[in-house]
């Protein structure tokens, strides 16, 4: 028997207070069932991660989020990375990998470090500033369309569209229409941002249409490829810097350890997206009968994988709930895994370790001067205001 819980994990009242309620699903068992969107899910850290490793069992192809499109239209072109299976999911990753690789994250690395010492700088002379759009949006909006090769003009407008998509994973509520209304707007510039003749001849977006010169893509798949990267590429690295500088101004004592030793920035940043799980959910679809913990799901279900549940599972993790940069959290999963497993990962990390490096070295103190205000998407965890003071080294 399946427990059947009443828990409705995209309202306001959950994302507010997210941790009781995933303790519920935790020990309910290793699968249960939401009646709410006759949906299961799965919230322990092993069975997460399970989930994640077995792409045969648990389809990425019928969408990652509630919408089934066997069953419902999709309602944007599929991505070719997220939204596929073995083989065409290989094919794309591939050339996504190839794209990310560590000699072009390394090629970046003196850019993106120049990049967060500056604005630490700048921030610094204001004192007090609000992290959220001053730090956590305006650093990944300066690097990384300069690493895809975008143009300067409205690169803002690449906020809305993501927290419009990370809204579609979840049901059709007022948080998806609100950001669909938001997102209006800027559909046609994204979607314009795509094409080769938008970018420029040095980016990311330019090694993927070189693919498309070569032949081993059609220009329509580089640019929903593309489309991948300005959909993926912000939202969660914003989250992810506001999720660290949440933590370090909540523990001062981690952010004293931190600058004994700015060696630990790139620690500090991966254990703050354990703790806070930017995403914190995606669906699978069941391509076949499976069994969890002895209980059987059968073909077809859609089954919600709590990411940031399984990072703060007791089953798991010491102290789940505490922020502690030495603790070893390597095999998280804020980025995923398996086949799946964030491919923009190397990336995020080198904007986290910069960014943590540079306050690391700069800050001496980080306070919160006001109530931080709290965003609310269906997939994304963050905030939309996080007043703070820095004090100068
Ligand atoms: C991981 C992720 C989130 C949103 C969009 C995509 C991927 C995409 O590939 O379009």
């Amino acid at each position: 028997m399946i427990p059947a819980l009443d828990i409705d994990p995209f309202c306001q009242a959950f994302f507010d207070d997210p941790y009781p309620a995933h303790a519920a699903l935790r020990d309910a068992g290793p699968v249960v069932y939401l009646p709410r969107y006759d949906i299961h899910a799965v919230a322990r850290y092993e069975d997460v991660r399970a989930m994640l490793l077995d792409w045969n069992s648990y389809s990425s192809a019928r969408g990652v989020g509630l919408s089934d499109f066997a069953k419902e239209k999709p309602w944007r072109l599929p991505s070719l990375l997220l939204e596929t299976d073995p083989p065409l999911h290989d094919r794309t990753r591939g050339l996504m990998d190839k794209v990310l690789s560590p000699a072009a994250i390394r090629a970046l690395r003196e850019p993106f470090a120049r990049a967060a010492d500056a604005l630490i700088d700048r921030l610094l002379a204001c004192g007090s500033f609000d992290a959220v759009p001053d730090l956590a949006e305006a650093y990944p909006l300066t690097v990384f369309p300069d690493a895809v090769g975008m143009p300067a003009e409205n690169r803002r407008f690449l906020l809305p569209y993501g927290n419009m998509v990370f809204n579609s994973f979840g049901p059709r509520n007022a948080f998806f229409d609100a950001a669909v209304a938001d997102a209006e707007p800027v559909l046609a510039w994204v979607q314009a941002q795509s094409r080769k003749e938008a970018l420029s001849s040095t980016g990311f977006g330019a090694v993927i249409h070189a693919a498309a010169d070569e032949g081993t893509f059609t220009r329509a798949e580089a640019e929903v490829l593309v489309r991948s990267l300005l959909t993926a590429g912000v939202d969660t690295t914003v989250n992810g810097l506001c999720a660290a500088v949440y933590c370090l101004a909540r523990w001062p004592a981690s952010f004293e350890q931190l600058r004994a030793d700015p060696a630990l920035a790139r620690a500090a940043f991966e254990e703050a997206v354990r703790l806070e799980s930017p995403v914190q959910t995606f669906f699978r679809t069941t391509a076949r009968a499976v069994t969890i913990g002895g209980e059987t799901i059968q073909e077809g279900s859609k089954v919600l994988m709590f990411l940031g549940a399984a990072n703060r599972d007791p089953r798991r993790w010491e102290r789940p709930d505490d922020y502690d940069i030495t603790r070893r959290n390597a095999a998280h999963v804020g980025f995923g895994t398996g086949i799946h497993g964030c491919v923009g990962a190397v990336l995020a990390r080198l904007e986290g370790e910069v960014v943590l490096a540079a306050l690391a070295r700069k800050v001496a103190g980080i306070e919160i001067t006001a109530q931080p205000k709290r965003r609310y998407n269906n997939t994304l965890r963050g905030l939309s205001s996080l007043p703070v003071r820095l004090t100068p080294a």
